[in-house]
């Protein structure tokens, strides 16, 4: 029988959504895949055998094999990306330096692409966007600071976008979901009201979906829980702050952890304010955490 490729857009109720040019198979994964442990992610290449046709848009299939993959992002669980948007809002949720340079942090250690998007511009406290901008803009990390409200900015992220597989992912509520259905007036995506309750949107989005955008795709994912560096090293956590190494030449030792240690080019840094105060200290929250995650591990 043919074999068809195809692009995973989404998994959901079980079934695996391929897209093979202008149709879209619902697929279930072949018994001889399943035998063996196999990891299957929205942007995932993939094989599959088509079945009988049952109706005039109903097609079916199975998949068979995964190709080999660019990159892979662990959390939100995606592979193949061009780019990683990663999202927050400048209020309600506030903006959190710690879960951006984590977010940062995954896409980096995976060699995606990432940027940051600020939404809820409209409720920006003031010298906010300028502050977030100060730390990251120099580090190479573009900054938009959008309204998805109002349009404010959307352009400008709309142009950035083009022609690439983009996934956004941040904290629920920040706006993932308004400012694609911003971006992509076909689309129409559900959103929520953030619950003042939970501090969570309440039509929040449960799963990962790619919608084909300008020769390209937009991802969005749901906002992910507080499990973000489960299966992090400590010896990752240091690499994937991409300032630091051009300061490791001061360190007395090799590999140095950048915490504890006499002499040491990336403290030297954080004190001359070479290195932005908040980055060193999600790094050594970042330590901290991993630390506690493995303790658990042991534990078990
Ligand atoms: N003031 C303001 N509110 C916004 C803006 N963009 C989105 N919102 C509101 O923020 C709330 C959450 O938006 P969503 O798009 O559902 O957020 P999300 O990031 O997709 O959330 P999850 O799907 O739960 O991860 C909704 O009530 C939106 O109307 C904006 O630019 N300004
Ligand atoms: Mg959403
Ligand atoms: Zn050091």
């Amino acid at each position: 029988m043919s074999e068809l490729q195809g692009l995973v857009l989404k998994n959901y109720n079980g079934y695996y959504y391929v897209q093979v040019g202008e149709v879209t198979y619902t697929c279930k994964v072949k018994g001889k895949m399943k035998q063996n442990r196999f990891s299957l992610a929205t942007g995932d290449q993939v094989l599959l055998e088509p079945g009988e046709q049952k109706g005039a848009c109903a097609y079916e299939g199975m998949i068979k094999k995964v190709l080999p993959r660019k990159n892979f992002l662990p959390r939100p669980i995606m592979a193949n990306l061009d780019l990683f948007v990663v999202t927050f809002a400048c209020a309600t949720p506030d903006f959190s330096f710690l879960l951006a340079d984590k977010l940062l942090a995954l896409a980096e250690l995976a060699q995606i692409p990432s940027i940051l998007v600020l939404n809820k511009l409209d409720q920006a406290p003031a010298g906010l966007v300028d502050e977030v901008r100060a730390v990251y803009e120099p580090l190479g990390y573009k900054v938009f600071a959008i309204s998805a409200q109002s349009g404010t900015g959307v352009a400008a992220l709309r142009e950035h976008l083009k022609g690439k597989i983009c996934a956004f992912g941040g904290p629920s509520g920040v706006g993932k979901s308004s400012t694609i259905n911003a971006i992509d007036s076909k689309v129409d995506l559900r959103t929520g009201e953030v619950s003042e309750k939970i501090g969570r949107g309440k039509h929040t989005t449960r799963f990962a979906q790619l919608l084909p955008f300008d020769e390209g795709y937009i991802a969005d994912t749901p906002g992910f829980g507080n499990l973000l560096l489960e299966g992090m090293e400590q010896e990752q956590a240091v690499a994937a702050f991409r300032e630091f190494a051009q300061y490791e030449g001061g360190c007395r030792f090799c590999p140095c952890s950048h915490t504890h240690e006499p002499v040491c080019g990336v403290k030297e840094a954080v004190a001359a304010g070479q290195i932005a105060a908040s980055r060193y200290e999600s790094y050594l929250a970042m330590l901290e955490e991993i630390r506690l995650l493995k303790e658990k591990e042991g534990r078990k």
